[in-house]
């Protein structure tokens, strides 16, 4: 009885695990880039596939004897060599910018497939950057679980506050000035490889107190849920927010936060003050390239 039971068991286990991997196959790879109305735009396979190349190389994380084939695509050959640079976003907020003409003269590719299998997991994929000559870059450029593509023109991300059926486009540079703050502190930095390596200082972040910036536009609200680039969310009820010090920053010294720096918006959360807040954050104090927000 006791045997049949784990045969039926394993069985089902084994049928379980099986259609599993046949849905995740058909899935195949995925990367989002900005569209025209900044909202992201899902590559699916087939666009990915139209556009593949193959590369032999070396997975830097991995060396073997043998070079390995590669199958992905050429980041050149999916945005064009006349754009500046280019940030890649990871699943877990990992971010890696470069100059387009590194990613040229490095080969760069978004592979899915290694030695003609799907690259796994714990080895970086379902897509993850390779390189055909890599001699100059730190290992902390071979980003893993590549999800988001941006080029220069992306960096500047406008906000996009969604309540209901209408969607408002906020720039920050159209920011009232009675309405900002200003706030003294090292910005909190996404972890991640950025080929301009400029040192982190202190310096003014400029954004609003998240509560009055929801109130000024929308006067009462219920809540709100803020969207990452990467994919992380946040919701928080009315009760969150107001009278709280949670800062939404958008703009440094320089101007508009890029999303190497954890743009286009951020949300820092004063740690000791509301520290049950806080541990809600994919990171210690911040959720980093806020894009969206859809206010109740
Ligand atoms: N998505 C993602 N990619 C990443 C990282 C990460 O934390 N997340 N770490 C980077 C760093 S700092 C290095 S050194 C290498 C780590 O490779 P290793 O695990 O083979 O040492 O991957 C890079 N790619
Ligand atoms: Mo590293």
């Amino acid at each position: 009885m006791g045997l049949l039971r784990f045969c039926r068991i394993s069985v089902c286990c084994w049928l379980l695990m099986m259609m599993t991997a046949v849905v995740l196959a058909a899935e195949g790879p995925e990367l989002f880039v900005m569209g025209p109305d900044h909202s992201l735009v899902r590559l699916d396979a087939s666009v990915l596939k139209a556009k593949a190349s193959e590369l032999y190389s070396q997975d830097r994380n991995f060396p073997s004897p043998e070079p390995v084939l590669f199958e992905g695509v050429f980041i050149v050959d999916l945005i064009g060599e006349a754009e500046g640079s280019v940030t890649l976003l990871s699943e877990d907020q990992y971010v890696a910018s470069f100059p387009m003409g590194v990613l040229a003269d490095s080969m760069a590719m978004l592979a899915w497939n290694e030695n003609g299998r799907p690259i796994p997991r714990h080895r970086g994929g379902p897509l993850k950057i390779v390189f055909g000559n890599a001699a100059n870059l730190h290992p902390s450029a071979n980003a893993w679980y590549v999800k988001v593509l941006l080029s220069d023109r992306g960096q500047d991300l406008p906000l996009r506050m969604i309540r209901g059926p209408e969607t408002h486009i906020f720039l920050g540079g159209q920011m009232p000035d009675n309405q900002r703050i200003a706030k003294q502190l090292l910005p909190p930095v996404p972890k991640g490889y950025r080929y301009d390596t400029e040192r982190p200082r202190r310096q003014f972040l400029r954004g609003f107190i998240l509560g009055d910036f929801l109130k000024d536009r929308y006067g009462a609200f219920t809540g709100v849920t803020l969207r990452s680039l990467s994919g992380q969310e946040l919701r928080l009820v009315s009760s969150d927010i107001e009278g709280k010090d949670l800062f939404f920053f958008g703009l440094n010294e320089e101007g508009p936060l890029g999303v190497s720096r954890g743009g286009p918006w951020m949300l820092w959360v004063p740690v000791l003050k509301y520290p049950q807040l806080a541990v809600r954050l994919p990171n210690p104090d911040t959720l980093f390239f806020i894009y969206e927000m859809i206010v109740e």
